[in-house]
C-alpha cells in the first residue's frame, strides 16, 4: 500500500555572526539516491568492502523502519541486498547505505558482468533503478615470474606492470613492493601501472636468490587487488680467487719408510666459491731441484671444493742431491679461467733420519726411516 506523502514546512533558525537565517523544507519520504556501480567477481561483499555506497535520506527520519526490495529479472532479489552499516538513529535523516550480496552469493564476470534491476523502497514514489557491473582484479601483463641478474652490478632495473582487469571502467593502477627477501630492493619510478624495481649490487656468494613480493590495485579501489611473487635469480661472475687452507694449525710429521712410492705428508683445502669454470683451479708446488721430482700435489686440478694431498715418493728423491734438512716450499692455486687470480702460502719441509745409524740407501733398505715435517703458515 503506497504511503500518501506528508509536506509540510519546517521552519528553523540559524544564528550565524548575528544574521538570522530563516530556511523553508518541505518534508518528504524516504529517497534512495543511487549511481552505477561495480562489483569485484569472486569477492564476498558486504558492507565493510562494499563500493557501491548508496545515499538513503528522509526528512522524517525513521530510516531504520523503512523496507527494501530489489525487483529483477535475473534473480537479483536473491543476490544482492541492502545493509546500513549500523541500525540509523531515529532522528537521522541521511545515511550511508550499501548493496552487499547476500550470505555464500559470489559474482562471476564470466556468468555475469551486468545486473540491472529495481529497488523499491516502501514510501517512495518511484523504483530506483540500479546498474551493477562485474569486475575482475588487475592483471599482471608483463614480466617473468622468474627474473635473472648479474652479480656485482651497481643497479639492476626490471619493470613490472599490471592493467585493470576485465570489467573495470579505471585505468590506474597502483603497483606496491610488499616485500622482498633481499632487503635492499629499492622501488624506482612509477610510470603508468608500471613499476620499476631496483636491485643494487648483490653478491652472489652471499645471497644466490631471492624473492619479491608485489600487489597491484586499483588506485580508487585498494581492496581490488593480484599478489604476485617473483623470484630473482643471481647469475655467477669470477670474482673469487681460489683459496688455500691447511687442515691442521700445527706442523704435521710423518714418517716415511724410504722405499715406498707414496706417503702423503698433509693436505690441504683448496676452494672457490664461484660456480662451474668460474670455480676451476689448478695446484702446484715449488721446490728445490732435490726435492720436486719425489714432491707432488694430487689432484693438481680442482672445481669448487677440494682436498689436495701433498705426496712424498722417496724412490723419486735424487741421492746424490739429497741433504737432510730444511727446505722452503710454496704451494700455490691458480684460477683456470682468470689468470688474475691465485693464491700461494708459503711451506717448509724438514726431512731428517728416523734412525741415527745406518744409511739412508735411498730405494733399496725398507727397514730405514725418513720422517717429513710440513709447516705452513696459514692456520685454521
Ligand atoms: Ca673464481
Ligand atoms: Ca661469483
Amino acid at each position: 500500500m503506497k504511503i500518501p506523502r506528508l509536506v509540510f514546512f519546517l521552519l528553523y533558525a540559524h544564528f550565524s555572526t548575528g544574521t538570522v537565517v530563516l530556511d523553508a523544507r518541505a518534508t518528504e519520504g524516504p529517497v534512495l539516491r543511487v549511481e552505477d556501480c561495480y562489483m569485484l567477481e569472486k569477492v564476498a561483499i558486504n558492507v565493510t568492502n562494499s563500493q557501491c555506497d548508496f545515499i538513503i535520506s528522509s526528512t522524517d527520519g525513521h530510516l531504520g523502519s523503512v523496507m527494501f526490495t530489489i525487483e529483477g529479472d535475473s534473480d537479483e532479489e536473491n543476490i544482492f541486498e541492502l545493509q546500513y552499516i549500523s541500525p540509523p538513529r531515529t532522528s537521522d535523516t541521511v545515511v550511508p547505505i550499501y548493496l552487499v550480496l547476500k550470505q555464500n552469493q559470489v559474482l562471476s564476470y564470466e556468468t555475469t558482468n551486468k545486473f540491472n534491476f529495481n529497488v523499491n523502497v516502501a514510501g517512495a514514489s518511484e523504483k530506483v533503478p540500479v546498474a551493477v557491473y562485474v569486475y575482475k582484479p588487475p592483471a599482471w601483463t608483463d614480466g617473468l615470474s622468474i627474473e635473472q641478474i648479474e652479480e656485482e652490478q651497481e643497479n639492476t632495473i626490471f619493470t613490472i606492470s599490471a592493467a585493470p582487469g576485465d570489467g573495470h571502467p579505471l585505468s590506474d593502477i597502483t603497483i606496491e613492493l610488499i616485500d622482498s627477501t633481499f632487503q635492499q630492493i629499492e622501488v624506482g619510478q612509477w610510470n603508468r601501472n608500471t613499476l620499476e624495481i631496483i636491485v643494487p649490487k648483490i653478491d652472489r656468494e652471499q645471497q644466490s636468490s631471492f624473492e619479491i613480493y608485489l600487489e597491484a590495485s586499483y588506485s580508487e579501489h585498494p581492496r581490488a587487488s593480484a599478489v604476485r611473487t617473483i623470484g630473482v635469480l643471481v647469475t655467477d661472475v669470477d670474482d673469487n680467487p681460489p683459496t688455500i687452507q691447511f687442515n691442521h694449525n700445527k706442523s704435521v710429521e710423518v714418517t716415511v719408510p724410504l722405499n715406498a712410492t707414496s706417503v702423503v705428508v698433509t693436505n690441504v683445502k683448496i676452494s672457490d666459491p664461484d660456480l662451474g669454470l668460474h670455480s676451476e683451479f689448478s695446484v702446484s708446488l715449488k721446490s728445490p731441484d732435490s726435492l720436486r721430482p719425489a714432491l707432488t700435489v694430487s689432484p693438481a686440478t680442482g672445481v669448487g671444493n677440494e682436498t689436495i694431498d701433498i705426496i712424498i715418493d722417496p724412490t723419486k728423491l735424487v741421492e746424490d742431491d739429497l741433504t737432510w734438512g730444511t727446505f722452503a716450499l710454496e704451494l700455490h692455486a691458480k684460477s683456470v679461467n682468470n689468470e688474475n687470480f691465485e693464491d700461494s702460502v708459503p711451506m717448509t719441509v724438514t726431512l731428517y733420519k728416523e734412525q741415527s745409524s745406518g744409511s739412508a740407501s735411498l730405494g733399496t733398505t725398507s727397514a730405514v726411516l725418513f720422517t717429513a715435517l710440513v709447516q705452513c703458515w696459514r692456520y685454521l
